[in-house]
Formats: structure tokens, sequence, C-alpha cells
């Protein structure tokens, strides 16, 4: 045998079969900002929220003459127009977030070109929102969204406290962020809602804090545990929140069983005239999840990090802590140039042991869009490695490929959430 050769392979036909299967893949949706039907006035959808969404508001800002507070004073309808006219009617809307409204738009039926909201409008109003949020679902071909709920969030606290009947399209998880990064103010609350806590951590404080949790985990059953945390996040310290972890939230994650995301390296309100559209980003210490993964072998890390500089850092860690699953390109990072090569460097290094997106959407019918742009971009990066690969002499049946792009799109999150602990305990290094 020849070694030098090349396996020889339709690299034509491989290359459709990849898109056909990417393209027709169901998805997982693992982390979103939004909220089953049964949440109501909390669901959001349709043109205006489309266009005041806050990655757009931050560039449209790039353009318009007009104070920050204007702006923030003006109806949602009336910023919604600015948007418009500033990233849509003024100039091509290239950006990833402006392409996405005309990709949505476009595949909802109606014709971005017109120029005219009112006729879009118009096209929303008829629909009924539960029927809407199907229609965005099936169009988008995912099967679950999971939802960020925080019992933090008075909106939110109200809606689980008088029950609801739950959509079974809509999965949950726990969000932590006040808890662990703005205790004082936490703790006050928390003590109003009628548990014994105190500013320091007592022993019954830390009791009282796990029952606030269990309470919570029995009333929205969770997925997982999360929160996002700044690029000063280091452990193990003497802060609060290190505290907080390991006294409260990773206890209270083993005795559920829940992994525990965090979504690391976002510097909140960098500009606060901005509001949501104000936050920023920075590189994280990947030492403090080393050393998480580390002590805490038994309990499942989600990590998602918004530096591009931080990505290879955290493939190379999860090569070593198995009980680390890298998850989604969050925020800044879900743009097609970036994407790319963070896909690409995540296969090179962790096969098919991550999940390659999480939609992030806020508004219902951007999941169509952000899927839509995902699918073409982990359709390129696929069409390369599989070319690789065939090349090399492995070339994939239609079965594999559905296997293997099944797990990127939500399977392997499947997989690691049911990884009993016991298996994950490490061995004593013998040398
Ligand atoms: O991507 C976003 O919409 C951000 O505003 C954040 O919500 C971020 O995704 C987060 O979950 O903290
Ligand atoms: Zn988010």
């Amino acid at each position: 045998m020849n070694k030098s050769s090349k396996h020889r392979f339709d690299s034509t036909k491989l290359s459709q079969r990849i898109a056909s299967t990417v393209a027709s893949a169901s998805v997982r949706d693992i982390h979103t900002h939004l909220y089953d039907p049964a949440f109501g006035k909390l669901l959001l959808w349709g043109i205006d929220d489309l266009l005041v969404y806050h990655y757009l508001v931050a560039e449209s800002f790039r353009h318009l003459d007009l104070p920050y507070n204007k702006f923030w004073a003006l109806t949602k309808s009336q910023q919604a127009e600015l948007v418009w006219r500033s990233l849509f009617l003024e100039r091509a809307p290239i950006s990833e977030a402006a392409r996405g409204v005309i990709t949505t738009l476009n595949r909802l039926g109606l014709d971005a070109r017109q120029g005219d909201l009112s006729k879009i409008r118009q096209w929303f109003n008829e629909w009924q929102p539960a029927a809407f949020v199907e229609h965005c679902l099936d169009l988008a071909k995912v099967q679950t969204v999971c939802m960020t709920n925080s019992p933090f969030d008075s909106d939110e606290r109200g809606v689980w406290e008088t029950g609801i009947r739950r959509h079974p399209r809509f999965e949950t998880a726990l969000r932590l962020d006040p808890l662990l990064l703005s205790w004082k103010s936490t703790m006050r609350e928390i003590r109003i809602w009628g548990y014994d806590v105190k500013a320091t951590l007592t022993n019954k404080t830390v009791l009282e804090l796990r029952r606030f949790l269990r309470d919570w985990t029995a009333k929205i059953n969770p997925n997982y545990a999360m929160v996002s945390l700044p690029p000063s996040f280091s452990y193990p310290t003497d802060s609060i929140t290190s505290q907080l972890l390991e006294k409260v939230v990773l206890p209270h994650c083993a005795e559920f069983g829940l992994p525990f995301a965090m979504m690391m390296g976002v510097r909140r309100a960098v500009n606060p005239g901005l509001r949501m559209a104000g936050d920023g980003l920075g590189l994280s210490d990947l030492r403090a999840l080393e050393n998480l993964c580390q002590k805490y072998p038994q309990q499942r890390f989600l990590v998602t990090l918004l530096s591009r500089e931080n990505q290879h850092e955290l493939c190379v860690l999860a090569r070593k802590f198995r009980n680390l699953h890298v998850f989604g390109c969050w925020w800044f990072t879900n743009i097609p140039s970036i994407i790319e090569e963070m896909t690409a460097m995540r296969l090179e290094l962790l096969g098919f042991s991550f999940t390659a997106q999480h939609s992030d959407a806020r508004v219902v019918d951007q999941l169509i869009y952000k899927w839509d742009h995902t699918r073409e971009v982990v359709t390129k990066v696929l069409q390369q490695s599989y070319g690789r690969l065939a090349a090399s002499g492995w070339e994939p049946t239609d079965a594999e490929l559905q296997r293997d792009v099944g797990l990127l799109l939500g399977g392997s999150f499947g997989d690691f959430c049911r990884t009993q602990p016991a298996v994950l305990t490490t061995g004593k290094r013998s040398r």
C-alpha cells in the first residue's frame, strides 16, 4: 500500500451530505432569555422587540445624534424606528445582529426591503403569541429552549408564585447572579422573603440559603444552576463570592445533581448610559476554573467565555477535566468569523465533546436567525474537518453524520448532564 496516497472520495457529495444533515438537525438550545408563553408579557416577540435588541441599540448609538436619556424616554416603537432608520435605511444592515433581522423577516415571509415598518407591524399583529412561538421554534428547528430563570426578578417571581402550566418545549435554569455578585442587597431581599439570613455567613445563614435554593429548585426544576462572572473572578479567595460558592451553591448543586454553568468574562455597565447595551468584556482568569474543576471533581461545570483570547486555554482545560463542558459562542463571540475559528478549534481539540452553540435569544423570532447563521458556519467548518478526515481514509456515513451533528447541537450537553458524579471521581496521580 502506498502510505502517502490520499483516500479518494467525492468531496462535493460529502459537502452536500454535511450541509443537508446540519440544515435538518434538530437543536436543543441550552441558554436563552426567552420565556414560556405562560409568562405573558415577559415573552418578547415581533418587529419592535427585534429592533430594540440591546445588540442593535449599541450599534445604533454609533450613528444617532441623540443623548442616551432622550432615547430611553421614547416609546419602544419610537426607539425601534430610530434603530430601523440608522441601521437599515441609512446604511446596509451588515453587522451580524442587523443581518439577523433581515434573515428573520425573510424566513417569516416578509419583504424587509419594503422599508415601511407599519406593514411589518401589521403582519405581526395578526399572530397570537403562543402560535407564533410554535412557528418560530419550528422554522428554526429548535426542539427545546432553556430559559434563564431568576428568583430575584420581581416580574418572574410573580409568575412562578401564582403557578403556571408549563410549555413542554421550555426548559429552566436557575440564575444566581444577584446572590453571588451583589450579596449585601440580595441578602436583604432574601430576608424579606422569609429566610433568616445575616450578612456574615453563619451556619444558620448557610442553612437558610440552602433552604432558599431548595425551594426554588423544587419550584422550577432547573436543568442547571448558573452565574455570569466578571473577569476579576478568582477562586479560591476569601471573597464572599468564593465563600458562597463553597458553602451554599456547590453543595446545593451536589445535593440535586445539578451542573453549574459559569459564563465568564462580562464587565457589566462599562457604559451605564447604554443600559443593557453597556456591558463589555475582559479576559478571565482560567486558573479559577481550573481550581474549581480540580477541587470538585464530581461537580459538572458548564462554561462559556466572552473573550476570544481565552478560548484556546479553555479547550486545553477541558481536555484535562472531564467535569468541564464547553458550550456556545457567547454574545460578542457570536459572529460568523469567531464562531468559525472557535468551532474549528474545539473540534480539533475536543472532538464532539462540546456544545457548538446556544442562541442567547431574547426575542423568540431571533431563534430563526441565530440558528440559521450558526448552521451556515457549522456546515462550513464540518465540511473542512470531515473533508480532511475523509482524505485520511474515514468517510462518514449519513447515520454517523446525524449522530455527530446531533452531539454538537445539544446531544453532547445531554450526555454530560447525565454523567453520574461517581464516574467523575479523580484518581490520585501515581508516578
Ligand atoms: O447576550 C446577551 O443578551 C447578554 O445580555 C447577556 O444576557 C448574557 O447572555 C447573559 O446571560 O449574561
Ligand atoms: Zn445570556
